[in-house]
């Protein structure tokens, strides 16, 4: 379901030094703006929506409607179709700058035109006759305004104005109409691994990338169109600390305005196997009570770990099942002879207890191989207790 771009590296390399610094967005005097309607909303909560009907005498008439955002947050635009002309909607910010244009398609139903996130802030909305003539065309808008911070801010097509990111959080965002990156920054205090876990989009190919504070591409993934709002995890890297972006772009999209969530994991050196570690002589010395992760890197890696009983105890062995992937978790005494292999059930990403021993006082390995499904470079986490 999804690839890695290594061929088109290079390439993209080169576009996105050009792309940067670049925005293609038209802007237009904010002096249209001053007669502008403003939208009322029901309520001055978190979710609040503005419902406003209205007529354009002709195909040239155009209105325009302001929207106050206290915070940071999420607008969301559905249009009443006319039968006539497609009604199309451009939102902009206070300066006259465009974000995105979207129309409904002729017609009687509601349509759901675009989502976008952006900073707290004034913000005027076009509506006008994209295409099509008429008169005593009628119109309805419907605006969704949700305040909340783990959303992107547009613009943020550049370096410059990522959108700021906290790790291990998740973050909802829209693609862009001019197949611009949408970036995030972020920054780690320590060394680790970084874990991007993103949607698919059901209506184009979503671009993942990781870059460093160069803006050099470090990661580059394509999720294919797939017809289920799902969250994958799509890479692991070791990162040094530093400065970092994410970025999200569309690919050979039916329809721009795609949504997605993506979730940044990022985990300590320590809690992180340290390959190679094929064999007993090998394993990476572990201990009860946190929780240890390692990847999968393909079909035939195996993963030892090496851990200590100071008495004789019952020991739990806690495995997290994965989405797309099942494990053979092998039990091994201090000469390497299989006390016991337990397996993980593929389902629904919880942590679970996969079984318990009765150890004696001793030195135990683990051995953690692939047993069915995606085997590429497949992230998983266990613990012991
Ligand atoms: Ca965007
Ligand atoms: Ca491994
Ligand atoms: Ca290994």
């Amino acid at each position: 379901m999804f690839k890695k771009v290594t061929a088109l590296l290079v390439t993209l390399c080169l576009c996105f030094s050009m792309n940067v610094g670049f925005t293609s967005a038209e802007t237009i005097s904010s002096e249209v703006f001053k007669d502008a309607t403003a939208l009322n909303f029901d309520s001055l909560e978190e979710m609040s929506e503005s419902a406003t009907m209205g007529v354009l005498k002709n195909q040239e008439e155009v209105k325009y409607y302001s929207i106050e955002m206290k915070r940071n947050g999420e607008l969301y635009f559905t249009v009443q179709q006319n039968p006539n002309v497609e009604i199309g909607v451009t939102l902009y910010d206070a300066n006259g700058e465009e974000y995105e244009t979207y129309y409904a398609d002729q017609g009687n139903e509601e349509e759901d035109i675009f989502g976008q996130g952006v900073a707290k802030g004034t913000y005027y909305v076009k509506v006008f006759v994209y295409h099509g003539t008429g008169e005593t065309l009628p119109y309805k808008l419907d605006v969704l305004r949700m305040y909340y911070d783990q959303i992107e801010i547009e613009r943020n097509n550049t370096l410059q104005t990522a959108t700021p990111i906290k790790v291990g959080k998740d973050y909802l965002g829209y693609t862009d109409q001019k197949d611009t990156d949408d970036l995030y920054r972020f920054t780690t205090t320590k060394d680790g691994y970084l874990n991007l876990k993103g949607t698919f989009g059901n209506d184009s190919e979503l671009n993942y990338r990781l870059l460093n504070a160069k803006g050099e591409v470090l990661e580059d993934w394509v999720l294919e169109e797939y017809d289920y709002y799902e969250m994958t995890s799509i890479f692991t890297k070791f990162l040094k600390s530093g400065t970092y972006y994410i970025s999200v772009m569309q690919e050979n999209g039916k329809y721009s305005n795609e949504q997605y969530i993506f979730e940044t994991l990022f985990i300590d050196n320590k809690q992180f196997e340290k390959e190679a570690n094929n064999s007993i002589k090998q394993a990476n010395v572990i201990s009860a009570n946190s929780v240890y992760h390692g990847l999968l890197n393909q079909k035939t890696d195996k993963d030892f770990y090496k851990f200590n009983v100071a008495k004789n105890k019952t020991v739990a062995f806690n495995f997290k099942r994965l989405e797309d992937t099942a494990f053979k978790v092998k039990v091994l005494n201090s000469k390497g002879k299989v006390v016991k292999t337990f397996t993980t059930k593929v389902g629904d990403e919880a942590f679970v207890k996969i079984g318990s021993l009765n150890l004696a006082k001793g030195t135990y390995y683990l051995d953690v191989e692939y047993l069915q499904g995606y085997s590429e470079k497949v992230l998983y986490n266990f613990s012991l207790k």
